[in-house]
Formats: structure tokens, C-alpha cells, sequence
């Protein structure tokens, strides 16, 4: 998908720290297209962009957004920095960006103070992933149709489980 800044008619902004973020949260991105939920992709950083992150989360709510993702690596801050200047649910992705293999992004996304919420997921693929589907599940307390596909997700995802135990051999 081609990214593009402040698009209109959005549910979800999937936010990033750098571009060096991309292919982490491209799991967030393929999941929201799968669900068939409108996002958009925007880059911008709590310490290069200070200006830019403020513009971004407080415009946020008045174009529509409902969920705001945000992946950070290093000492990420922009999650907190996002959900400090909105009261939108923010959802942060810590990055394995450094030497400290995303404990760093962790601990920096996760210890908010009391007041600010971010609702942190796991490091790396596997939290931009589930990013993506806490999103859907916030947006599908208000629509049907998307309840029913995450039931029928939650449901594949039992029946493979199943399927790969009669795959199983042993030698
Ligand atoms: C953070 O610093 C970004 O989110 C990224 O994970 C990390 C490193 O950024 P680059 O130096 O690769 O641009 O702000």
C-alpha cells in the first residue's frame, strides 16, 4: 500500500518513528486490509518531528480516526507522546530496533504514568500484529459485520491448530 499523510475517512492511523520501522509494521497494515479496515500510514517522530507528532495526534479524532497504532524502537517515546495529546485509544508497538533488542522500546512504551494510556502490545511482528486485531476488536464493538469476521478469524485459527495436530509424526 502506498502511504500517504492525514487521508480522509480513516478508522485506524498506523503510525511509525522511521521508515526503518516499515517492515515490522507491515504486519499491522496487511491485517487491517485483510478485516477491510479503512488506515492510514504516517511517519512521524516524538524527537526529529516534535511539531509534526503534535499536528498529527491532536487532528486526529476531528478527521474521524477511532485507533491510533504506533510503533517506536530505541527510546520510543511517540506513543506517549500521541496519546498525551489526544484522548483516542493509542495501541504502541515497541521496535526491536537496537542493541537492547526492543526491551528499550518496551519499557519506554509500556511505564506510562498514571493519567495516559497506551494499551502496549508485544515487541515486534508479532505485537504489530495484534495491534491490528485489538483495533478491530475496539472497532467491532460497534459494528457487526466486523465481529462476525473476527469470530470467524479466532475460529480458522482453532480449526488449523487442529489440522497441523493430525500432521504431526513422529520419527
Ligand atoms: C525510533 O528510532 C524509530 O521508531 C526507530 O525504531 C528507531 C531508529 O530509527 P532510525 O535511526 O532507523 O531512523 O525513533
Amino acid at each position: 500500500m502506498k502511504a500517504n499523510s492525514a487521508k480522509k475517512n480513516v478508522l485506524v492511523s498506523v503510525v511509525m518513528g522511521s521508515d526503518s520501522d516499515l517492515p515490522i509494521m507491515t504486519e499491522a497494515t496487511k491485517v487491517l486490509e485483510d478485516f477491510g479496515i479503512d488506515h492510514e500510514l504516517i511517519l512521524t517522530s516524538a524527537h526529529r518531528t516534535p511539531l509534526r507528532t503534535t499536528k498529527f495526534a491532536a487532528s486526529a479524532a476531528g478527521r474521524g480516526v477511532k485507533v491510533i497504532i504506533v510503533g517506536a524502537g530505541a527510546a520510543a517515546h511517540l506513543a506517549g507522546v500521541i496519546a498525551s495529546q489526544t484522548t483516542l485509544p493509542v495501541i504502541g508497538i515497541p521496535i526491536n530496533a537496537t542493541a537492547l533488542n526492543g526491551l528499550d522500546a518496551l519499557l519506554s512504551t509500556v511505564q506510562m504514568p498514571g493519567g495516559i494510556p497506551v494499551a502496549t502490545m508485544a515487541i515486534g511482528k508479532a505485537g504489530a500484529k495484534n495491534a491490528a486485531l485489538f483495533a478491530a476488536r475496539i472497532l467491532a464493538l460497534e459494528d457487526k459485520e466486523l465481529s462476525a469476521k473476527l469470530s470467524a478469524y479466532v475460529k480458522k485459527m482453532a480449526k488449523d491448530v487442529e489440522k497441523k495436530h493430525k500432521n504431526l509424526t513422529t520419527s
